[in-house]
């Protein structure tokens, strides 16, 4: 990483090195070794999570996407360029998965945030049509209790008129600001059309060369 070069080149190039799919973890015993510094995308299922590991790493197909809430159904690891990982959740809150496994999940993804030291930044995704819910109180809770710090990010803005995107930020805003952990800002982005993805490749480079102490 040169210091002559702006900040969206660097990110660029981190985001254009190869990334590959290195472990999935359906349990605790399964996850992985701490390693190089982990950014986790969490959120409620069906929100755009897999769908926005893909648009960072201009992958199609990198991380599974589909019509059908709850596809993820472990924590994947993927290997960015050996510089950092990028952890895709499964959703929370999808009501039609059997409670059981529901709860199974939610103790994974929960034991997995609070306890890992190499989790640099949690980006937490809200459906820009929905804004927060019930269940990402719950989970933002949590992140300021572990003293995880996270981003907010909207995602599907497509899907937003233009006039009522700002609206959509703001609100998320006010709510954020009650949160500890929470950085104070929120973006605004769309897997389908590339909207603020740069932005979030922007953010992550700047977590991890903070990390490096550079
Ligand atoms: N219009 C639009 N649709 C999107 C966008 N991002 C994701 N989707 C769609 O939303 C659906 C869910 O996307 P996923 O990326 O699988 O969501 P997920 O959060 O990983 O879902 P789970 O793994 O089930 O928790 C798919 O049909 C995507 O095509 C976006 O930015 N715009
Ligand atoms: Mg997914």
């Amino acid at each position: 990483m040169t210091t002559t070069e702006g900040a969206d080149t660097q990110a660029g190039k981190l985001f254009a090195a190869p990334c590959e799919f290195f472990a999935g973890a359906a349990s605790l015993s399964a996850l992985p070794p701490e390693g190089r510094a982990e950014f986790a995308f969490i959120g409620r299922s069906n929100v755009g999570k897999s769908s926005l590991v893909n648009a960072l790493t201009g992958r199609n197909a990198l991380a599974r996407v589909s019509q059908t809430p709850g596809r993820t159904r472990q924590i994947n690891f993927f290997n960015l360029g050996d510089a950092c990982t990028l952890v895709d959740l499964p959703g929370y809150g999808y009501a039609k998965i059997a409670k059981a496994e529901q709860a199974r999940w939610q103790e994974l993804i929960f034991t997995y945030l609070r306890g890992r030291a190499c989790l640099k930044r949690a980006i937490l995704l809200i459906d820009a049509r929905r804004g927060l819910m019930e269940s990402d109180h719950s989970v933002m809770a949590l992140l300021d209790r572990a003293a995880v710090s996270y981003l907010a990010v909207l995602t599907k803005i497509d899907c937003v008129a233009r006039e009522d995107q700002e609206q959509a930020c703001t609100s998320a805003l006010a709510e954020l600001s009650r949160h500890g952990a929470a950085y104070p800002e929120v973006l605004a982005t769309s897997a389908q059309s590339g909207a603020g993805v740069d932005e979030l490749r922007q953010h992550i480079w700047s977590v991890l060369v903070a990390n490096a102490g550079a």
